[in-house]
């Protein structure tokens, strides 16, 4: 609040503290001394900024559009963020594959060293679900081609992961190159003949700028339904050469290495206004086209901001279309609404110690804007990491919701698996906790989609009321019961963690905080080999046994971790369903279970129980966590446990080795 001004206008920029970058979300949150909060939309797309002083005050500038505002009177952040979801769409339910682990490089060079990859990743049993495919596997970086040299086999080696039970995702940039010979690159000639391009000023001549492919490249317009009916074609009849699961639209500000395009802007009001927003570089056409293009929508004065988020639905149709399947689509560039058919990772960071601070801040404030399904390069893309920095990055960006290492070119390889045996142990370890923890991860999915509810959130959104944790960006909260407290710094074997009044317990040994550490700073001890990881009492959440890929790991025994409150209470949920097929919800073809436990009973009510997968799948394992004495006698479904399928810990921790039908109610009580 700090007499700050932020700007914003969508640009291909590398995070930077205040500057204008990939995607526009004119919204923001406020929390009040009496811990009220209220969120407010400015839902304009033009270039403005932001101006925030300690009064406090706030102050919107914005040199066009309409001033259409929205307040969101909460009181609770939660509530906030569910009345502006709800207001400018909920997020999309995303794949259940989706939610595993992604490995991305720009660089590769060729297939065999994809294949390299992808197999040492297996050699060391790392759960991996995603490849993706960066523009090295174009033919010279053109849309819709592969490199038939470099990347021979491709279709075939992606068929192959098919079988293996893991999926693909490729990369496809907005700009399509005008200088290839007539006739050789139907892209571009379809795009022509259906009238497609963003234009000049004229309304008539196709806007010309210069990017990734060679010679020049035009802009499809995707505020025009032809351009729609165009992408759509493409990436229906590319599915037939590549079969991907998923698409990355990248670039998508729209970016451009040229200020404006061919011959570059002319001098008028609309390129030059009076009064620029502060952005980068004081210009509306730096790396993107002239303010005076024509979009059907409208100039790109005004439509600008909201290229990539034209982009997104059409892509999210197309992948459905094209799989029969839940889309994934990953994007670069959004704007208000774009959860709902999106993924977003944070853009080009730096394999630097503050820029996977940086990403704590960054996953939090999607998490607001409605685009829970976030993360950032694990391992940092500029520059070389070193193995330490990659290895707590790995550590936290197990935790990601996105979770996806990808790296720039020319930088020496970052996977998990190319640092050797110890680093892929640990990797392996922490992403197994992952993988058994994602059908929590996707039950708070499917509170996201239906109620809008973050799935990431800060300490301060469910511990409101206590001052001390408003500032804090370097612990996270998986919903409101699982504590992520990644190491991040260099050298460090311990990490401060901020515990608010609440029950606590340690993840690995189910052991409770102790309460002289409630509302204080304690430090918790953290060897290379474990990121601090905390579950908080009242709360039950599902797990499931991890495997090297969720086709896997899917089909393995649930359990639950029931973390008991100081009233020895506590309560989950658990959604299911076959994980990729389109409307489930709407279908009612799922699995929806609520869990209560109290007075030592456990209960279980089934509110649906529409999807038949899950009818041979079976709960193994029940985990106590806060128990105060070793139970006399323990029952499931109204049967006898013998003693010696259950282990008590002195520290409280009761772990339950049972047999139950999942979609049958569980039933236990403790005496
Ligand atoms: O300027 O496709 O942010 O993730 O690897 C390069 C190559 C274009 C920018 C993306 C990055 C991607 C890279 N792209």
């Amino acid at each position: 609040m700090d007499f700050v001004t932020y700007g914003m206008f969508s640009r291909d920029q590398s995070p930077t503290p205040l500057a204008n970058l990939y995607g526009v979300h004119p919204f923001y949150m406020c929390v009040e001394d009496d811990s009220n909060a209220h969120g407010v939309l400015l839902l304009n797309s033009n270039a403005q900024d932001v101006s925030l002083s300690p009064n406090p005050s706030l102050t919107f500038r914005t040199i066009g559009g309409i001033l259409d505002f929205y307040v969101f009177l909460g009181p609770t952040p939660e509530n906030v963020i569910q009345q502006y979801t709800e207001a400018i769409g909920r997020p999309h339910m995303p794949a259940y594959w989706s939610l595993g682990f992604h490995l991305s490089r720009w660089g590769y060079a060729s297939l065999d060293v994809v294949k390299k990859t992808v197999k040492r990743m297996h050699q060391y049993d790392i759960p991996f679900d995603v490849q993706h495919f960066d523009i090295d596997y174009m033919d010279r970086r053109l849309d819709f081609t592969y490199d038939k040299t470099n990347y021979a086999g491709l279709p075939e080696y992606i068929k192959e992961l098919k079988t293996e039970g893991m999926h693909s995702v490729i990369i496809l940039d907005p700009f399509i190159s005008k200088d290839e010979e007539p006739g050789t690159y139907r892209p571009y000639d379809l795009g022509q003949e259906m009238g497609v391009w963003i234009n000049n000023s004229d309304g008539v001549t196709p806007a010309i700028g210069k990017s990734l492919p060679p010679g020049y490249s035009v802009f499809p317009d995707y505020t025009n339904p032809r351009t729609v009916e165009w992408w759509t074609q493409l990436c229906l009849e590319f599915k037939d050469v590549l079969d991907y699961d998923g698409i990355w639209i990248d670039m998508n500000e729209p970016s451009n290495e040229l200020t404006g395009q061919l011959p570059g802007c002319a001098a008028n009001d609309i390129n030059n206004p009076p009064y620029i927003p502060s952005i980068t570089g004081r210009s509306l056409a730096q790396r993107t086209l002239c303010p005076d293009s024509r979009t059907y929508l409208g100039e790109h004065y005004n439509t600008h901001s909201l290229f990539g988020w034209s982009q997104t639905a059409p892509t999210f149709h197309v992948v459905q279309q094209a799989t029969g399947k839940r889309a994934f689509v990953l994007s670069r560039s959004t704007f208000v609404g774009s959860g709902k058919h999106a993924a977003h990772w944070l853009g080009d960071n730096n394999s630097k110690w503050k820029d996977m601070h940086y990403s704590i801040i960054g996953m939090l404030e999607f998490n607001l804007f409605g685009i829970p399904f976030v993360g950032a390069d694990i391992c940092g893309f500029n520059s070389n990491t070193t193995y330490e920095l990659c290895l707590r990055w790995t550590q936290l960006g197990s935790f990601y919701p996105f979770s996806r290492n990808h790296n720039a070119e020319g930088n020496a390889a970052q996977d998990p698996a190319v640092f050797g045996a110890e680093f892929a142990k640990i990797a392996r370890s922490t992403l197994r906790i992952r993988y058994s923890l994602l059908p929590y991860l996707y039950t708070l999915f499917f509170e996201s989609h239906v109620h809008g509810n973050t799935v990431v959130r800060s300490l301060m959104h469910e511990f409101t009321s206590d001052q001390q944790t408003h500032g804090i960006d370097t612990a996270f909260l998986w919903g409101p019961a699982f504590m992520v407290a990644p190491v991040l710094q260099e050298g460090a074997r311990s990490v401060d963690v901020y515990f608010p009044e609440a029950t606590w317990f340690d993840y690995y040994t189910g052991k409770k905080i102790p309460s002289t550490w409630h509302k204080t700073y304690a430090t918790v001890h953290a060897p290379l080999n474990k990121i601090p990881l905390f579950i908080r009492g009242g709360h039950i959440l599902p797990e499931q046994a991890p495997a090297s890929t969720t086709t896997k790991s899917r089909l393995n025994p649930f359990g639950l971790i029931i973390a008991l409150d100081e009233h020895g209470e506590a309560s989950g949920s658990l959604f299911w369903d076959d994980g990729d097929s389109i409307d489930t919800i709407e279908n009612e073809n799922y699995f929806l279970a609520k869990y209560t436990f109290r007075a030592g009973r456990l209960t279980t009510e089934i509110l649906k129980n529409g999807y038949r997968g899950a009818d041979s799948l079976k709960y193994h394992k029940i985990t106590i966590l806060g128990l105060k004495r070793r139970p006399h006698a323990v029952a499931v479904n109204g049967r006898a446990v013998r003693s010696d399928s259950f282990s008590f810990e002195l520290n409280g921790k009761l772990i339950l080795g049972i047999s139950a039908p999942l979609t049958q109610e569980l039933n236990l009580a403790i005496h």
